[in-house]
């Protein structure tokens, strides 16, 4: 009867500590996936490109050979849109060349696409850009070829500030109040011309209504997106510490 007893209290125990993992999971999520199924059958429009097997997480990604090459989710009618995607490149745009790599649109479309993307000048700089409805801010940086890089893109409606974080790092703002609600995520390269043979890789494809941020990388789990190798660690002590004691105690008997 002790055992029985103890045992429900490790249940209300585990259940508490877990609750704010799960929820957090849940929460405000409006579209994720990483390619897993082998297809694209998550999503609701492809022009070119492919699934892969390189892959940020699991076993595919998607792959971006020419412009134009993309996948696209219908979303109904969001006021705030964050997207969380990984991008990798192996090699960047023509001089003078914008090349849109993922971005979000209003359906039926009627403005300026609004994305975020590579830029090469005239003189071989590299920037990052985001362009929402008229108003592009860029950021210069050489992001490092065939390495994943994390992008978050904020689409706003109801403040008209949008946000690109880089690996969690917020490095544009675009002030640009005037925009329609965001009706479809676009992955991929949409527009621009590339030096080389494309390839331009994409994964782990999350769309949330608040920041989503970088997968921890010491958390292996397939889908764990959201928590944190701390939460884990509340977790896994208490619980062993628990499990130990109930073990010791029965032994004692
Ligand atoms: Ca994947």
């Amino acid at each position: 009867m002790k055992m029985n007893k103890n045992l429900g209290i490790l249940l209300v125990i585990i259940l508490v500590i877990s609750s704010p993992i799960l929820t957090c999971y849940a929460d405000g999520l409006i579209f994720s996936d990483g390619f897993e199924t082998g297809d694209v059958l998550s999503w609701d429009e492809q022009y070119y490109g492919s699934v892969t097997t390189t892959a940020y997480q699991g076993d595919y990604g998607f792959y971006s050979n020419r412009s134009t090459s993309v996948v696209t989710k219908f979303i109904d009618d969001v006021e705030i849109v964050h997207m969380r995607w990984y991008v990798m490149f192996n090699s960047f745009p023509q001089p003078n060349i914008y090349a849109s790599i993922g971005g979000i649109q209003d359906v039926p479309y009627t403005s300026d696409f609004a994305f975020v993307g590579i830029y090469r000048d005239g003189v071989g700089v590299i920037q990052w850009y985001c362009h929402v409805s008229g108003s592009q801010v860029a950021y210069s940086e050489t992001p490092p070829l065939n390495e994943w890089i994390c992008l978050e893109f904020r689409y706003d409606v109801v403040h008209g500030i949008h946000k690109v974080w880089r690996n969690g790092e917020l490095i544009i703002t675009v002030n640009q109040a005037s925009v329609p609600l965001a009706g479809k995520l676009v992955i991929g390269i949409w527009n621009g011309a590339w030096v080389d043979d494309i390839q331009v890789f994409s994964d782990c494809v999350v769309a949330s209504d608040s920041y989503i941020g970088v997968i921890p990388t010491d958390t292996a789990t397939k889908g764990f997106v959201f928590g944190s190798s701390i939460l884990v660690i509340f977790i896994a002590a208490p619980i062993g510490i628990i499990l130990f004691a109930l073990v010791m105690k029965k032994r004692r008997r």
